[in-house]
C-alpha cells in the first residue's frame, strides 16, 4: 500500500474554480439499537474486526462519539485518519458520510485514510480542528481475523479524558437511531479538496498527504543536520529501523533514508500491510524478534522499531544492548538540553504512568522539577502537558512522547535518542551505563499472560484486592530463591488530576516491599477478547558491583513472590507468560 502523496502545499493549489463538483447529499436517518460492550478501554474501543462488520456497530459507535460533542458538533472541523490496518478503508468512508450527516463542517483526512497516531495529534492541532477520529488497534494483530480500533482525540491533539468517554458510552447505550449521507462520494485516496452541499450547508473534505506535516514538525524540533553527520551515509553510524509493516513505514523512509541520508537497508518492513504481515506490531523483544536478532550481530549501532500505529518505540543499541522504555524516559528527560526544541522552550516538568519505574523521578529530582505519577494511558498526561507543567513523558509499555503533541510518538523518540547520541557523541550503552552510575539503577521487568480467560483473572484481581485490604498483609514476610521480602505497603492506586481535579480509582494493585522493591498488578484495557494480565516488578540499586546486571537475574526473586502472592499460575493455568519485556 502506498500512503505517500504529494507536499501540503500543492494541496493549496487545489482551487475552488467556477467549475468545482459540488455534490449534493441527503441525510437519512437510520433507525438502529444498541451493541453491549461498546465501552472505550485504555485507548479507545478495540475489537475483532468482525465485531466491527457486523450491521450497524461501526455506525453507532461513531454516532455515539460525534453525539458527544454536544454543541461543538454543528460547523467542527475533524481529522481522520488510521494506521492502515484492515477495515480501516471502510471505516473512514462511513466516517466521512456520517460526518457530513451530522453537520460537520470539515473534515482533513489523510490520504487512502491514512495516519500515523501522533500525526494525526499535530494535525489536529496545527489546523487547530475541533478532534479527530484515530483508526487503529495499536499494538493488536490486524487482517480480517485480527482487531480493529476506534478512538477520540479532543482539541488538544490528545485522547479522550474519562468524562469524554464515559459520555460516549453512554451514548452507545441509549442510541436508536444514527445519520448518514449514504450517496456521498469521495475519493478519498487522491489528495485533494472535495466539496458538498448537505441540507444546503457546505461541507469539505480535504484529503492531505499523510506525511508532510509531520515532518515539518521533526525538523522543528531537532537539528536534522547533526543527525545526518551522525549516520547519513557510509561509513557513518549503522542504524536499523523496523516498522513492522505498521504506520510509521512511510514516515520512516521519508526521514531516515530521505533526509537524513541513511542507506536503504536502515529502514526494513517499511510497507504498510493490512495485516502487519501476520505479527504482532508491537515493538518488544517477542514480537520485533527479528530485529533483536539482527542488532545482535554488532554492524548497527542503534536501532528501533515501532507498533502498528506509530506512537510507541523499541530503543536498541549495539549488540541489541536493549534499553527499558522506563530508562529511556530517564535518560531522555536528562539530557533534554541536546535537543533545540527543549533548548529553546526549556525543560518544565516530568510525568510517568504508575506501572513505569521511578528512574525518570531521580531525575526530576537532581533537577529540581516536578514529576508526576499518573494512572495507564496517555489521556492522563495530556492536562498537564496542556497546563505546561511537564516537557516530557512516558510509560513502561514503549512510549515515550513529549509536549510537541499529546500523544506518545514512536519517531520522536528515535530520533530525540539520535540526537543525543550525536550531540554527546557517546554510544546507546555508555550513555545507559553512565545513568545508572549517576543515579543508580531502577530494575524492571513486565510479565504480560495475553488471551487468558477473563473470570480466572477477575477472580485474581478480588483476591488481590481482598489482600490489599487486609491490614494483616502488611509485614508479611516471603521469601523466593534466596532472597526474602517484607510488604511495607499496599493500595489500589488512584489518582487526582492536579489540574481539573478529576478522579480515576482502581487503577493498579501496588505491593511494596521494605527494600524498595514493588509490584503491581493490573488487567489490560486494551484487549479485544478475553483477559490480559499484566505483572510489573521493579526493583532500585545504587552498589557499583549491581549496576550493570541482568534485569531478569535481578528481579526473579521478586517476580517469583508475585507469583506466590497472586497465585496467578494456579489461577489463570499459565506457567509462564506470554510475553516479557
Ligand atoms: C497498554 C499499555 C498502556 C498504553 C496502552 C495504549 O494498555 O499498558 O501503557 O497506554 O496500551 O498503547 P493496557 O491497558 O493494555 O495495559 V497503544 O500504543 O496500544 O494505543
Ligand atoms: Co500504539
Amino acid at each position: 500500500m502506498n500512503y505517500s502523496g504529494k507536499q501540503l502545499s500543492e494541496i493549496a493549489c487545489v482551487q475552488r474554480t467556477s467549475d468545482r463538483m459540488v455534490q449534493e447529499c441527503v441525510v437519512v436517518p437510520v433507525p438502529t439499537s444498541r451493541f453491549e460492550g461498546q465501552k472505550p478501554g485504555t485507548s479507545g474501543l478495540r475489537k475483532t474486526v468482525k465485531v466491527f462488520q457486523q450491521k450497524n456497530y461501526t455506525e453507532n459507535f461513531v454516532q455515539s462519539i460525534l453525539s458527544a460533542m454536544g454543541s461543538g458538533l454543528e460547523g467542527s472541523t475533524l481529522v481522520v485518519g488510521g494506521d492502515g490496518r484492515f477495515f480501516m478503508t471502510e471505516a473512514t468512508d462511513i466516517i466521512i458520510k456520517m460526518s457530513a450527516a451530522n453537520k460537520v463542517s470539515k473534515l482533513i483526512v489523510g490520504k487512502g485514510g491514512f495516519l500515523s497516531t501522533p500525526a494525526v495529534s499535530n494535525i489536529i492541532r496545527k489546523y487547530k480542528a475541533d478532534g479527530g477520529f484515530i483508526l487503529t488497534a495499536s499494538h493488536n494483530p490486524g487482517g480480517p481475523d485480527a482487531d480493529f480500533g476506534i478512538k477520540f482525540n479532543m482539541s488538544n491533539g490528545g485522547p479522550a479524558p474519562d468524562a469524554a468517554t464515559n459520555t460516549m458510552f453512554e451514548n452507545t447505550k441509549s442510541i436508536q437511531s444514527y445519520n448518514i449521507c449514504p450517496d456521498l462520494q469521495c475519493d478519498f485516496h487522491s489528495i485533494g479538496v472535495y466539496e458538498y452541499m448537505v441540507d444546503g450547508k457546505p461541507f469539505t473534505v480535504q484529503v492531505i498527504d499523510p506525511c508532510a506535516d509531520y515532518i515539518e514538525l521533526m525538523k522543528s524540533i531537532f537539528d536534522f543536520d547533526q543527525i545526518k553527520a551522525l549516520v547519513g551515509g557510509e561509513g557513518k553510524l549503522k542504524v536499523l529501523i523496523n516498522s513492522l509493516h505498521g504506520a510509521t513505514g512511510p514516515y520512516a523512509e521519508k526521514i531516515f533514508l530521505q533526509e537524513l541520508g541513511c542507506p536503504p537497508s536502515s529502514c526494513i518492513k517499511t510497507n504498510v500491510l493490512p495485516d502487519f504481515g501476520g505479527g504482532h506490531p508491537d515493538p518488544n523483544l517477542t514480537y520485533a524478534a527479528d530485529l533483536v536478532e539482527a542488532m545482535r550481530s554488532g554492524v548497527h549501532g542503534f536501532g528501533a522499531a515501532f507498533d502498528g500505529d506509530g506512537d510507541r518505540n523499541m530503543i536498541l543499541g549495539q549488540n541489541a544492548f536493549f534499553v527499558t522504555p522506563c530508562d529511556s524516559l530517564a535518560v531522555l528527560a536528562n539530557n533534554l538540553e541536546h535537543i533545540p526544541y527543549f533548548k529553546k522552550s526549556g525543560v518544565k516538568g516530568f510525568a510517568r504512568s504508575m506501572p513505569t519505574s521511578a528512574a525518570v523521578d531521580r531525575v526530576a529530582k537532581k533537577k529540581g522539577l516536578e514529576c508526576f505519577d499518573t494512572p495507564t494511558g496517555w489521556k492522563y498526561f495530556g492536562n498537564l502537558l496542556d497546563a505546561g507543567r511537564i516537557s516530557i513523558c512516558g510509560e513502561e509499555s514503549f512510549g515515550t512522547g513529549s509536549d510537541h503533541v499529546r500523544e506518545k510518538d514512536g519517531i520522536w523518540a528515535a530520533l530525540a535518542w539520535l540526537q543525543i547520541l550525536a550531540s554527546k557523541n557517546t554510544t546507546v550503552e555508555e550513555l545507559l551505563k553512565e545513568h545508572w552510575t549517576e543515579f543508580g539503577r531502577n530494575f524492571f521487568t513486565r510479565y504480560d499472560y495475553e488471551g487468558c480467560e477473563s473470570k480466572p483473572c477477575e477472580q485474581m484481581m478480588k483476591n488481590l484486592e481482598a489482600y490489599i485490604s487486609d491490614p494483616a498483609s502488611i509485614g508479611k514476610v516471603y521469601t523466593a530463591l534466596g532472597k526474602s521480602y517484607t510488604v511495607s505497603a499496599a493500595d489500589n492506586f488512584s489518582y487526582i488530576d492536579p489540574v481539573d481535579g478529576s478522579t480515576a480509582s482502581k487503577q493498579g494493585i501496588r505491593i511494596m516491599f521494605s527494600d524498595g522493591s514493588r509490584l503491581v498488578f493490573r488487567l489490560s484495557g486494551t484487549g479485544s477478547s478475553g483477559a490480559t494480565v499484566r505483572m510489573y516488578v521493579d526493583s532500585y540499586e545504587n552498589s557499583p558491583d549491581k549496576l550493570f546486571g541482568s534485569a531478569q537475574e535481578m528481579l526473579a526473586p521478586c517476580v517469583e513472590v508475585g507469583l506466590i502472592i497472586s497465585q496467578l499460575r494456579e489461577l489463570t493455568g499459565r506457567q509462564e507468560p506470554t510475553v516479557i519485556t
